[in-house]
């Protein structure tokens, strides 16, 4: 089981903020790769913007950017709101990416944002930069644009678009990326298109990460470092998140209740149990994958995540509690008296949508590759 594979991108696309959530009308202006280039090409001193949670692609894309620019002779700085993930330190092979570890005096005359979808995904560097960002660099078609400039390119992850704009760079003959950059755009494609399997991959993907290889990288390490190096804790979070399956619809919904109890006994951190959502989906029949997770601060409240395999969208799911995401990944957070309470709210939900998917026939032939 490889369970770790689905969650950067997903995760993130939780946080994406539901179309009906945005109130005033924003006017961004789109740009494509060349005209970043030139926004690139311009700026001497230029900060990058990474998303709060940070995952692969976030990381690996600022890295790699930071490179090209630093290559270009420009001072290039990145800056996260939160603490990187253990298993992510390879990519800067630093503890810290907060505002206070950038150089004294530095003064950005552009700022660049890469992967994020939305002006509440800065997290607290939001009150500081959220208005201030130039130019978004994003994947997310659903995004709401925040930036004065838009650079949007629906691709598998945000590393795509790097790869691009390196590409671009050569072909104005600027220095070609180092292998290091190389490596980070590897771990962020790998971690956001979950190893490849999601539906995003597309035949120019796997043109980008041939290129990659090209650079020499190490990418089973690469891969080990993002799949095959689990804390300890991890892997005793997924024992007990196993244990604590549960299936509604004959199998078609499974449900993982991990109350605030159950991780203050075994000692798990919010890391530690981040990703068992996609263990529910990865089991044989289950259309729909669902975690409860009771928050640390408030027992009432609870933080959902829904994943789907082929048919169900879970996005309008999740909007019925005032959440949001993509169809095959989204998120919610809702309060309830119990664990139990909250489980079935959300069952009820769920289960009346695969009863009227099931009645329509939606899932027959769904088993067809
Ligand atoms: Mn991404």
């Amino acid at each position: 089981m490889n369970d770790q594979q689905t969650q950067n991108c997903q995760n993130a696309a939780e946080l994406i903020v539901p179309a009906e959530a945005v109130t005033a009308e924003f006017a961004t202006k789109p740009i494509g790769i060349a005209e970043v280039c030139d926004r690139l090409e311009r700026a001497s001193s230029i900060l990058l913007l990474t998303h709060t949670r940070p995952d692969a692609d976030t990381l690996g894309s600022a890295f790699a950017l930071r490179e090209l620019m630093r290559a270009l002779g420009k001072t290039c700085e990145v800056i996260n709101d939160d603490d990187i993930p253990k298993r992510l330190k390879f990519i800067f092979g630093v503890d810290s990416l907060k505002p206070e570890t950038l150089p004294d005096g530095f003064s950005p005359d552009l700022i660049v944002s890469v992967d994020i979808s939305a002006v509440k995904l800065l997290g607290t560097l939001e009150p500081e930069y959220g208005a201030r960002v130039d130019v978004a660099i994003d994947h997310h078609a659903l995004g709401t644009p925040f930036a004065a400039e838009t650079c949007m390119v629906p691709v598998g992850a945000c590393g795509e678009i790097i790869c691009d704009i390196s590409k671009e760079f050569k072909r104005r003959g600027h220095p070609v990326m180092n292998r290091a950059a190389a490596s980070a755009l590897y771990a962020a494609i790998c971690s956001d298109t979950g190893s490849f399997k999601f539906d995003s991959v597309t035949p120019e993907t796997h043109i980008r990460l041939a290129d990659l290889l090209e650079y020499g990288i190490n990418h089973a390490e690469v891969a080990r470092r993002l799949y095959d190096s689990r804390p300890v804790s991890q892997v005793r979070a997924t024992g007990i998140a196993i244990c604590a399956l549960k299936f509604y619809c004959g199998g078609k919904l499974a449900v993982i209740n991990f109350t605030k109890k159950m991780r203050e006994d075994n000692n798990l951190t919010r890391e530690d149990i981040d990703d068992i959502i996609s263990l529910t989906r990865s089991i044989e029949g289950v259309e729909v994958g669902m975690s409860i997770k009771q928050a640390d601060d408030d027992e009432t409240l609870y933080k959902v995540s829904m994943r789907s395999n082929r048919v169900a969208d879970v996005s309008q799911l999740c909007a019925k509690f005032g959440g949001g995401g993509h169809k095959r990944a989204s998120g919610c957070t809702l309060n309830a008296d119990s664990p139990d309470e909250a489980e079935a709210r959300l069952v009820a939900v769920v289960s009346d949508e695969l009863e009227v998917l099931m009645s329509e026939g939606a899932f027959d032939g769904a088993d067809k590759v």
